[in-house]
């Protein structure tokens, strides 16, 4: 299943009583073949280390993973891209450091965010932020359904929306033109992982 994009977040896995490689392998065991390692609060070895137990879960799956914002750490552990938001390292030079088959996905906020990237060597976008949510503090203002289907119909690159979904609103995403959606506490907080994935996918499915 392509379209379900698993972000990760270990504080919030830890609240639901869940390691984070406990998370991704239930969340890959049910279908996710996305997954981005983004953690904010974690050493370097730390991170290090999580990126390689991770890595080998995502291989046994044939997931993908995505490193946020640590191009060192994604070459260290050699996952498949990189993802970056506005403030991050700039994707070009992300692009000269990972080589041209690694993938690489950028934040976007605004329409004119997503200008400014337009002819860019990216693979994908994140789409943020959708709805309210508690798990990123310093999100921009609310997009909403219309704010997304706005930036969707404008570009040509696969689109994951973020922010606030869950199986509630999951479907309303692809119909506003969402190639896909990324979620962390739908996943991660959820007393299983697995069951959650699988919700998520059977309705994404239904779109
Ligand atoms: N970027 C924009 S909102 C967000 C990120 C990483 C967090 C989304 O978390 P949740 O729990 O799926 O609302
Ligand atoms: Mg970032």
């Amino acid at each position: 299943m392509n379209r379900l994009y698993l972000v990760t977040d270990g504080g919030i896995a830890r609240r639901a009583g869940h390691t984070l490689p406990f998370v991704v392998e239930e969340a890959c065991r049910a279908g996710v073949r996305w997954v981005q390692l983004r953690e904010k609060d974690l050493s370097t070895r730390d991170f290090l280390d999580m990126g390689l137990a991770l890595k080998r879960i995502t291989r046994t799956y044939g997931a993908r993973l995505i490193i946020n914002d640590r191009v060192d750490i994604a070459l260290a552990v050699d996952a498949d891209g990189v993802h970056v938001g506005q403030d991050d390292m700039p994707y070009d030079r992300v692009r000269s450091l990972i080589g041209p088959d690694k993938i690489i996905g950028l934040s976007i906020n605004t329409l004119a965010e997503l200008e400014a990237a337009r002819n860019a060597d990216l693979d994908y976008l994140g789409v943020a932020t959708i709805f309210p949510t508690g798990t990123k503090q310093d999100t921009s203002s609310l997009l909403g359904i219309d704010g997304l289907r706005a930036i969707c119909g404008r570009t040509q690159l696969p689109a994951f929306a973020i922010g606030g979904i869950n199986a509630t609103n999951i479907r309303e995403t692809i119909r506003a033109g969402a190639t896909g959606a990324a979620v962390v506490s739908a996943i991660c907080g959820h007393p299983s992982p697995y069951d959650a994935t699988r919700e998520l996918i059977g309705l994404l499915d239904e779109v």
